[in-house]
Parts: structure tokens; sequence; C-alpha cells
């Protein structure tokens, strides 16, 4: 009897723990806040990080903040319903110690994507866990692809031009384009011979009125590169160069990220001047920061300081494939 009562004691904790344990996931928020709701690549970081939410059984609150008010509001927001955790793309990443203190007032996880908060000095908030993309070393892929396809036309460096589409208060955004020219220059390019064009915001209209105004300026020059922080920034450069009547063949744009911005391009029935892109992987970015913070708030394992994720060139023969190999599909 006495034995009996032990067994039922035991199996009754065993359901009991198994169930806190699922209570506990259920209860699990997190939240995940990106600086532009409409940009695919941030589309496709919700999309991977619901499927952590899905596997994991916690709810993942997304929400788009374009700017630093309607941040502070949203992580507010998080804080009143009861979340743990967020993650985080900023509008701006100056906001960085104000983010900081605004989560530890909400008694909220904070980890970063894509933008890597910095302080009053400009220096990297390195508390803070981040996962970024590799930016110099993309930025040169960007700019070898660039190179190669120079060579492949047979254009001559002293003969082209080059628009750096630039968002330089974003210093992923600097590492990227910089990237590209060390290449560039590398390969007998001059530097009067690379135009910056500061886009307003990182999307293709902004990139549009930038690279406009430096074709305008140089309107001798016929042949053109292209290069800026996604894809989004070199489609404007592309559409400009478009727009003042330079055919594909005069234009070699390479864009970084690889979603449906790019995709989209390279489904048109025939080759404009977006040659390629550096494929960057939405999957990590979205899926596992997401875990990470799961894994953070639930089991009270700190995630990485810091992640730096790589890429992979494709144009339009091979973009399925790469797409493929990075398990994006
Ligand atoms: C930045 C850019 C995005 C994307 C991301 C990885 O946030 O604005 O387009 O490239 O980095």
């Amino acid at each position: 009897m006495r034995l009996l009562k032990t067994a039922l004691v035991a199996g009754a904790l065993a359901v009991l723990s198994v169930t806190t344990i699922a209570a506990y996931a259920q209860d699990t928020k997190i939240g995940f806040i990106v600086k532009q709701p409409e940009e695919p690549w941030f589309q496709d970081e919700w999309k991977f990080a619901d499927q952590a939410a899905k596997e994991k059984g916690f709810t993942l609150v997304k929400i788009g903040a374009e700017d630093g008010e309607k941040l502070m509001s949203a992580i507010d927001n998080l804080g009143a319903q009861g979340a743990q955790g967020f993650i985080v793309c900023t509008p701006d990443v100056k906001l960085g110690p104000g983010i900081v203190a605004k989560a530890a007032a909400n008694n909220l996880k904070l980890m970063t994507v894509d933008d890597r908060l910095v302080g009053a000095d400009g220096k990297a908030l390195e508390d803070v866990p981040h996962m970024g993309i590799s930016a110099t070393k993309i930025g040169e892929a960007v700019g070898q692809a660039i190179v190669d396809e120079m060579k492949a036309r047979g254009w001559k460096a002293e003969e082209v031009g080059a628009i750096r589409v630039s968002y330089d208060q974003l210093p992923t955004a600097v590492d990227r384009v910089e990237g590209a020219i060390s290449v560039l220059k590398a390969n007998g390019f001059k530097a009067e011979n690379i135009f910056d064009a500061p886009q307003a915001k990182t999307d293709t209209e902004a990139a549009l009125n930038a690279a406009t105004v430096v074709l305008n300026a140089h309107a001798d020059i016929k042949k053109w590169v292209s290069f800026g922080l996604n894809d989004e920034a070199v489609l404007g450069a592309v559409r400009a160069a478009e727009s003042v009547g330079i055919p594909a063949d005069g234009m070699i744009g390479v864009g970084i990220g690889g979603a449906d911005s790019a995709i989209n391009e390279f489904k048109k029935p025939t080759a404009t001047g977006f040659v390629g892109t550096v494929i960057i992987s939405p999957k990590r970015h979205g899926y596992e920061t997401a875990l990470n913070m799961y894994d953070w708030v639930a089991n009270n394992k700190e995630p990485e300081k810091l992640i730096l994720t790589s890429g992979a060139l494709a144009k339009r023969d091979d973009y399925q494939k790469v797409r493929q190999g990075l398990g994006i599909q």
C-alpha cells in the first residue's frame, strides 16, 4: 500500500512537472522588432522566427518600429504584455543606451540583430548579444563580383564610374561599402571615379534619388557599377541608371540580401543592370536569434555575445541553387 502511494505521488509529481514546463513554454513571450517591416529581408527574418516559436511553443510578438518613438513604446508594450525578452533591429543604432535602459526598466532580456547598438562614443555596445553579417567580407565579395563582371564585359577601370550608395550613420553599412571599394581599388579603380550617393533611408526610393544626382552630375560617364548596404540600395541605383537612359549592359550592380527584392529582379524576362547579390541568411538571423532568446529566457542559457554570419554570391542563373544550399528555400 505504502509503495503504491509513493508510486502514485511520484507519478503525480512527474505529470505536474511536465505540465509546469509546458505551461512555462506557453507563457514565454518574445518580441521581434524590426526597423523596416515592409522590406522582404525583415519579412523573412520574421518568417523564420515564427518557425522557432512554433517548434518551441512560445509566443512571438512581431512589431515594426520605423523610428525611435515607435521603438520605445514597442518595448514598453512588450513589458506590459508580460514578455520576457526581445530581439531588435533598431531604426537608429545611436539609440543604443536608451534601448538598453528601456529593456532593463521593463525587465526584458535584449538581443540585437543586423544592426549593432552603439554608445555615446560611437563604439559598439559589446554587452548586448548580437548577430550581424560579416560586413567587410561580404562587401569584398560584392567588389569581387563587380570586378569579375567588368572583366567579362571587357571594361577598363578608368572608363567606369562607381556609385557608392551610402548610409554612413550605420557602421555595418560603412563596412559593407568599404569592403567593396577595397577590392575595386585593388583592381585599378581610382578614388576619383567613386561617387558617394548618400541615401536618406535604407530603401530603394531613397537610393534612386541619391544615385540620380550622381548620374546627372557625371553624364559623360557611360559605364557604371554600383553597390550599397543591401539589395534595395543597389536596385535604386539600377533604376536611376535606367531612368537616365543607361542600358542594362552599361550598369553592373551587385546587392546584399537575396530576399524577394533581388529574386523578383532575377525573375524578370530580360536581364537588368542588377547582376547579382550576396545572399545572406534570414534563417540564421530569424530562426537562430529567436531560438537563442528562448534558450536564454526558458533555460537561462546566455547567448553568445557576437555571431557574424557569412554570405554567398548568386546571380540570375544560379540563385535558386544558392538559396537551397543555405537552407532558405
Ligand atoms: C541592415 C540592412 C538590411 C539587411 C540587414 C542584414 O539592417 O538595412 O537591409 O541588409 O542589415
